[in-house]
């Protein structure tokens, strides 16, 4: 079939590829016209493994092309961004929007339109829905309009794109069918129908939801053990040897442009939320703990130099969205304030912090080597479990150091290597 994909992200992109790549014509469109030339030139920005080498594959055997004006296709897929307004505590829905408009510019009667984006429970049937109308077809009748989530997870997208289950919720029982066809030409996994689009897109946050309060409980167990002294993740790890128990992994924090937005976007249209608000609130409060356990190794931060390694959402990804790493930042350049004070704009260039992430480019941060950033340090901070973060030598970085102390949030460091090179060590 020809699939016209829009927005080439995390998830378009790779969508894009992986259907050019089974004998679907498909046309790759976005509205940043940098981004569809890079790609014209095989020049993939994104650190995905495996992602570049798809998308080239994909360019040469002609199938897929990088176009700057929408294109007709029988299937319209949207993977745009959907923001939470903070302010407005409701998502923001432009760029779907913006979808929507181009195409219905292009829409013909028998061509099925399915929205990937993740969106608050009833988007696709209210807000979607009469923008596409709009062309003067009616969908259901004229064209197919389902929702499909992605469900990949950032580090092994290509994998799960291929083996994920999917659900489908369409308008009608031909829409439904019409996107199954699509999908079932790559999942190997199961692709099941829901009810209707409203079912798929609450499906959809739930999934991430329940994560992110899991992943509260593992933080909340964690400052708990450290009340007792215990250790928490060995404590875990025995509580897990448990047929039904499952407790996750302590950490920052949790990061990324989906699990701490989408829990909000289940509110939006519901009163009802109690203990998802709290688990928000748990998660965000991470950063304050690895404040106090700094603290604890050095009673004043006022005028110490603190290094952050690690300032991607998590480890081995390049995608600085929400990430714990920059909180921290943000936090010491506040509590740094007097002595230290922080140029506009966020930028972490105080003197008092310093970062290193070997996943992340980005002009707007200061980012060093590991050694450049924990020269004169008091401390470092691990706040993103990059594999290579296990090859530091501690010996080494502690000879460059002020003070050898540091902080590992994500329990990635080998705690007995780190004592004998002199370390002060600290964990969440
Ligand atoms: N994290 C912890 N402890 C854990 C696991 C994760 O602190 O035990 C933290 C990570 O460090 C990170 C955050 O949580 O900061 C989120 O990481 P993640 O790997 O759990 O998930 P994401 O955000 O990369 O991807 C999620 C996935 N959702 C689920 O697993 C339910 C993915 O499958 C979705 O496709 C993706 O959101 C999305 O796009 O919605």
């Amino acid at each position: 079939s020809s699939v016209c994909v829009h927005g080439l992200g995390y998830i378009g992109l790779p969508t894009a590829a992986m259907l050019a790549t089974h004998d679907h014509d498909v046309y790759g469109y976005d509205t940043d016209g940098v981004l569809t030339a890079a790609l014209r030139e095989g020049d993939v920005k994104l650190d995905e493994p495996g992602l570049e080498a798809l998308v080239v594959r994909a360019l040469e055997s002609g199938r897929l092309r990088a176009v700057d004006d929408v294109a007709a296709a029988e299937y319209h897929v949207i993977c745009v961004p959907t923001p939470f307004d903070e302010e407005r505590r409701e998502a923001d829905l432009d760029y779907v929007a913006d979808a929507a408009q181009a195409v219905g510019s292009v829409l013909r009667e028998g061509d099925t339109v399915i929205l990937e984006s993740t969106v608050p429970p009833e988007t696709t049937e209210e807000h979607l829905r009469p923008l596409l109308e709009e062309s003067g077809l009616v969908a259901g009748r004229d064209f197919g309009l389902a929702y499909c989530p992605e469900t990949v997870l950032p580090g092994n997208i290509i994998a799960e794109l291929r083996e994920n289950d999917r659900i489908i919720g369409g308008v009608d029982d031909r829409s439904a069918t019409a996107a199954v066809r699509l999908y079932e030409s790559f999942v190997e996994g199961e692709i099941r129908t829901a009810a209707d689009p409203t079912t798929a897109e609450f499906v959809k946050l739930i999934q991430n939801t329940a994560r992110d309060v899991e992943i509260a409980l593992a933080n909340e167990i964690a400052r708990i053990a450290h009340d007792y002294g215990i250790d928490s993740r060995e404590a875990i790890a025995m509580a897990n040897a448990h047929p039904r128990v499952e407790i996750l992994q302590p950490g920052p924090g949790v990061g990324g442009h989906c699990l701490p937005i989408d829990p909000w976007f289940l509110g939006v249209g519901s009163d009802s939320l109690d203990l998802v608000p709290t688990a928000r609130a748990v998660n965000d409060g991470m950063i304050g703990f690895v404040v106090e356990l700094l603290e604890e190794l050095l009673s004043d931060l006022d005028g110490k130099r603190i290094a952050v390694f690690g300032v991607a959402y998590k480890g081995n990804v390049d995608d600085t969205r929400m990430s714990p790493g920059l909180e921290l930042v943000r936090e010491l350049q506040h509590e740094q304030k007097p002595s230290t004070p922080a140029t506009d704009g966020g930028a972490p260039d105080t003197p008092g912090v310093a970062i290193h992430d070997p996943h992340v480019v980005d002009s707007t941060l200061r980012l060093l080597d590991a050694e450049d950033a924990v020269a004169g340090a008091h401390a470092v901070v691990i706040t993103a479990d990059h594999d290579e973060f296990t090859e530091l030598d501690p010996g080494r970085l502690r000879g460059l150091m002020a003070e050898p102390n540091v902080v590992d949030t994500k329990g990635m460091l080998d705690v007995d290597r780190w004592r004998n090179a002199g370390f002060d060590v600290r964990r969440v």
